[in-house]
């Protein structure tokens, strides 16, 4: 058992201070405010629930600043920057998925993030073939999830087609694909790797409108009467043209429309939603999935996400592409997108309160339902999930911390985190770093003969 001592603690019912934390059994055992600390306890700054990044295709972090040269005349856009990823895709077999995995979640907790969902696509041999065991490539998650301690919440995608209407798949693309029946072989298997990994959580994941049918979708949302549902949806402005063109809808109205869209529901993106389906998502109660980092680093586009809040729309935050992975980066980039838009300060935030605060609750709450688990915060009983922050200059007074580290100080703030009771990250830095950073690099020599050249 672990007594931790607090100058401030964000509890389930707002900020206490001179809190006495007690953990076992991986969860919060005892909570005591206005206590002064004993010799026994440890003593920290802040204490805030652990973030929950709800989009992630681990495997791009192997390409993070690979692609930020110009080619020559074509225009240069999230299309000609997949070209460069599919490069990247055929050269990653199951020790190198586990290995870039592993580094990117030591570097997800080291951010305060202490769950992710894994939107997992990469599933076959280069050839197409599946491996012998078809959850090979989302096994190998599973082991990186377990050796660095974040928990898991394993969304395994159906990529079938190239295109609206069932176009056939391209070649580059023959490592994602099913038919529902394998998918189903899949979904199986993904069910016990879950069932073998603490805290883990198993969802659907249909790619986009662009990669499954209706048919398709409707098979999907019947193998999985529960659990959480995510979809890439309306990231560029070509696929609202394409959608258009195949039902004469915009993909977040055609989805609406034709799928049971509740709270499970994650839409991912959702960048060039009108205001009518803002205002439908709003009403849905499913959780738009933002990634601001990604989404400027491929010129997506700004999501209205102040329109979206003030229809009480719920949103949390992913690190996608992991180009950069960090969690106040996702949130001050959220918030600066839209200053930067409206030309106006403290956006994402109602009169009163905090803008931070304000960005992190509602990053906290929406990721937490994305990822299908309860956003208890840190009240007895909930899992010990834990980001402290350190004591900077100025004595810590609540919200005025979370401020601090999401808009001026950054990750230098973030002194330990605990995921399930264990301290995984101390002084800053994952326990495990050196390791897992050592075969990260032999991981890494292999694929940097790998060229990403522009094709298009
Ligand atoms: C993905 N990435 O699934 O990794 C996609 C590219 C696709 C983003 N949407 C692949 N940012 O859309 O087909
Ligand atoms: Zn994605």
């Amino acid at each position: 058992m672990d007594d931790l001592w607090f100058e401030k603690a964000l509890l389930a019912d707002g900020w206490a201070s001179d809190v006495r934390i007690s953990l076992a059994g991986g969860r919060i055992s005892a909570i005591a405010a206005d206590v002064r600390p004993v010799a026994r306890d440890q003593r920290h700054a802040v204490a805030l629930p652990g973030l929950p990044n709800l989009h992630s295709h681990a495997f791009q972090g192997a390409m993070a600043g690979r692609a930020e040269q110009a080619g020559g005349g074509e225009q240069d856009d999230f299309w000609s920057w997949r070209d460069r990823m599919y490069q990247l895709v055929g050269a990653i077999d199951p020790a190198a998925m586990e290995a870039i995995a592993a580094m990117a979640f030591v570097e997800m907790l080291e951010s305060g993030f202490t769950r992710v969902g894994e939107f997992h696509y990469l599933h076959h041999q280069p050839s197409g073939e599946p491996y012998a065991d078809p959850a090979e490539m989302a096994a190998a998650m599973a082991s990186a999830s377990a050796d660095t301690g974040i928990a898991l919440t394993l969304l395994p995608v159906l990529y079938a087609h190239s295109g609206f209407g069932g176009a056939r798949l391209e070649p580059r693309q023959r490592r994602f694909g099913h038919d529902i029946d394998g998918y189903a072989h899949l979904l199986d298997r993904c069910r016990e790797l879950v069932r073998g990994l603490d805290g883990a959580v198993l969802g659907i994941a249909p790619h986009s409108l662009r990669a499954v049918t209706p048919d398709q979708l409707q098979a999907l949302l019947a193998m999985a009467p529960s659990g959480p549902v995510h979809i890439h949806i309306a990231e560029q402005t070509g696929e609202v043209e394409a959608c258009l063109a195949w039902a004469g809808q915009r993909p977040v109205a055609w989805l609406l429309d034709h799928m049971p869209v509740d709270p499970r529901w994650c839409l991912v993106h959702a960048t060039h939603a009108d205001t009518a389906e803002l205002a439908a998502i709003a009403r849905s109660g499913s959780v738009v999935g933002l990634c601001p980092v990604t989404e400027a680093n491929l010129g997506d586009g700004i999501f209205p996400a102040d329109e979206f809040l003030s229809a009480a729309g719920r949103v949390g935050i992913g690190s996608d592409s992991n180009v950069l992975i960090d969690a106040a980066e996702e949130l001050r980039l959220l918030e600066y997108g839209q200053r930067l838009m409206r030309q106006r300060r403290n956006v994402l935030t109602t009169p009163g309160w905090a803008t931070g605060r304000s960005l992190f609750e509602a990053a906290y709450v929406g990721g937490s339902q994305a990822l299908g688990v309860e956003a208890t915060g840190l009240r007895i009983g909930a899992s010990a999930d834990l980001v402290v922050l350190a004591r900077d200059d100025l004595p810590p007074v609540g919200d005025e911390a979370i401020d601090r580290w999401l808009f001026a100080r950054g990750n230098r703030c973030i002194d330990s985190v605990w995921r399930a009771g264990r301290r995984v990250v101390t002084g800053g830095r994952h326990i495990a770093r050196d390791r897992i950073a050592a075969r990260y690099r032999t991981a890494m020599q292999r694929l940097h003969g790998v060229t990403l050249t522009r094709t298009v």
